[in-house]
């Protein structure tokens, strides 16, 4: 089984944080994705994740096969369904809902993905992924119909993550929604790291760099960027976020 993507996260972070941009190929051409991909590859962004929660349209192998055809940056799939893989990429987020209880997004979508991914060697990062509510709803509720953590409870999002953790998987995810307002506190983050071996992934509704700096100080590994850059982004702008990788935030 393949964990070469895996491996690579966990030595980086040794070093570094990371900083992933996340793709809807829904929102982007294959175009802006080319763009956009060579510059986040100029600035030191450090892979691509390519996915939504309901894909409506089907360009998804174009844009991976664009962002790979133009740039080295890993490209990782962050699918919604077992419709949205493509051999191309180079690794998939298998994501288990674990903050939801209902099977189709625990393990009903992977059993359709595993012939897939055994039939293209590709490389599957088990990822718990937990969803964490800030009053709005979000697609990727609505589409799971799951119920999120709320987002002061942070200590019913650090059992979840540890239970993530001691089932094997090797990323905890905690998402605050594409778009959402309320990005997930950075109080949650703290208590979460805090419990929890396995690099911690933020992402949702992160659009500056404030925000951007509290989530790495408080103890997240990977940020995940989407809208905000999907709209338009500068090198400069890009820079200002990836410097915020190689900051020193002490001991957390
Ligand atoms: C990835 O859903 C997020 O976790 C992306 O959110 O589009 O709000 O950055 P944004």
């Amino acid at each position: 089984m393949q964990t070469a993507i895996a491996d690579w996260i966990e030595s980086t972070l040794s070093t570094k944080k990371l900083l992933f941009i996340l793709l809807d190929p829904d929102r982007v051409t294959p175009e802006a994705a080319i763009q956009l991909a060579t510059q986040a590859e100029e600035a030191g962004v450090d892979a691509m994740l390519i996915g939504s929660s309901l894909l409506t349209g089907s360009s998804l192998a174009a844009v991976v096969g664009a962002v790979k055809g133009h740039s080295q940056l890993p490209v990782l799939l962050f699918p919604g369904d077992v419709t949205q893989l493509t051999e191309l990429a180079d690794a998939i987020l298998f994501l288990s809902l674990i903050s939801g209880r209902n099977p189709q997004y625990l393990i009903g979508e992977h059993v359709k993905a595993a012939p897939f991914l055994k039939r293209h060697a590709m490389e599957a990062i088990p990822t718990g992924y937990i969803l964490v509510g800030g009053g709005d709803l979000t697609s990727v509720q609505f589409v799971s119909g799951t119920w999120p953590v709320p987002a002061e409870k942070a200590d019913i999002a650090a059992v979840h993550a540890l239970a993530g953790q001691y089932l094997g998987m090797r990323l905890i995810y905690l998402e605050g929604g594409s778009g959402t307002r309320q990005s997930v506190p950075p109080a949650m983050v703290r208590e979460v790291k805090a419990n929890l071996e396995v690099p911690l992934i933020i992402g949702g509704g992160i659009d500056n760099l404030e925000q951007a700096a509290a989530l790495y100080h408080a103890g997240a590994d990977i940020l995940v960027i989407g809208n905000s850059f999907e709209q338009q982004v500068s090198p400069d702008r890009l820079r200002e976020f990836t410097n915020l990788t190689r900051a020193d935030y002490g001991q957390e």
